[in-house]
């Protein structure tokens, strides 16, 4: 069982990592983006997944400092890709505890210029779930948009609010969840959700991006579809930093 203070020390000696999963455009084939999502290597090289340290996180009160951890290798990580002529967008997953009084919204603002990158090629990914009926979060999350950093909504379709939730915040992309996209080429029902999904986003400008694709014929209907964008194992599981630029030159 894993401790406040276990997590506390592998945050500060940066044994919590962002893997990055590639996105890849229906459109062009190449990755345009990728998703940081947090890993927690230990000295002996095995790896915990945030299932397992993300609750802790959020209740010790460590969020915040787990995700300017993250937020910070991601710069360091888009630094690198750069020098090889790589510039995709990097998603960073966002707690709505972290949003409300500007504090993680000014932080996340001050790394990101100081590392000198555009603020429009970072995106915060909001849980659709976890979006609160805060109009304080809600200015938070329109300020950091007029500052140029994009705003995704991530699981879309499994919240209660999806859609009110698009009308109060200006999002710039819908990630559908994968419990709809897994298996929709055989389920109509699915499908019809998948279908709704991205003419809605499309009518309101959302970039479309599908989770957990996981086998070529659900890619196939979600380029049928009109998506935009499509992230799962089926087209690479999140990857070390260093073995992104192999990647991607991969699909070229
Ligand atoms: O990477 P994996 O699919 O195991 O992630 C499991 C869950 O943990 C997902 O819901 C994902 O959004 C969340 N998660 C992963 N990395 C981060 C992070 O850096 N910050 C936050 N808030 N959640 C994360
Ligand atoms: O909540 P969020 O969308 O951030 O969660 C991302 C999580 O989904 C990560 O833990 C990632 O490892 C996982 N994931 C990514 N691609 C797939 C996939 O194709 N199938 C499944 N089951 N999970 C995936
Ligand atoms: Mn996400
Ligand atoms: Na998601």
């Amino acid at each position: 069982c894993l401790t406040r203070d276990e997590l506390s020390k592998a945050i500060a000696t940066q044994q919590i990592v962002p893997y990055f999963q590639p996105k890849i455009s229906l459109r062009s084939g190449a990755m345009t983006g990728v998703e940081a999502l947090a890993r927690w290597v230990t000295p002996d090289g095995s790896i915990i997944t945030p299932n397992r340290f993300i609750p802790l996180a959020e209740k010790s009160g460590l969020m915040n400092e787990m995700t300017l951890c993250i937020l910070e290798q991601s710069l360091i990580a888009m630094q690198d890709w750069e020098t090889g002529g790589l510039m995709p967008s990097v998603a960073i997953n966002l707690s709505a505890s972290s949003l409300g009084d500007m504090v993680m919204g000014n932080a996340i603002l001050e790394r990101i210029e100081k590392a000198g990158e555009p603020y429009e090629r970072i995106v915060l990914e909001i849980t659709e779930s976890v979006l609160v009926d805060s109009h304080e979060a809600v200015r938070d999350l329109i300020r950091l948009r007029l500052r140029g950093c994009c705003l995704a909504i991530d699981d879309y379709g499994t919240g209660f609010s999806s859609m009110a939730q698009l009308t109060r915040i200006p999002f710039s992309e819908l990630k559908l969840d994968r419990s709809f996209v897994n298996g929709a080429a055989e389920n109509p029902s699915l499908r019809a959700m998948l279908e709704s999904s991205i003419a809605l986003a499309r009518q309101l400008g959302l970039e479309t991006v599908a989770e957990g694709v996981e086998c070529a014929t659900d890619l196939a209907l979600l380029r049928r579809l009109g998506c935009d964008v499509a992230q799962g194992f089926f087209l690479s599981r999140p990857l070390p930093a260093s073995r992104i630029p192999e990647f991607a030159a991969s699909l070229a």
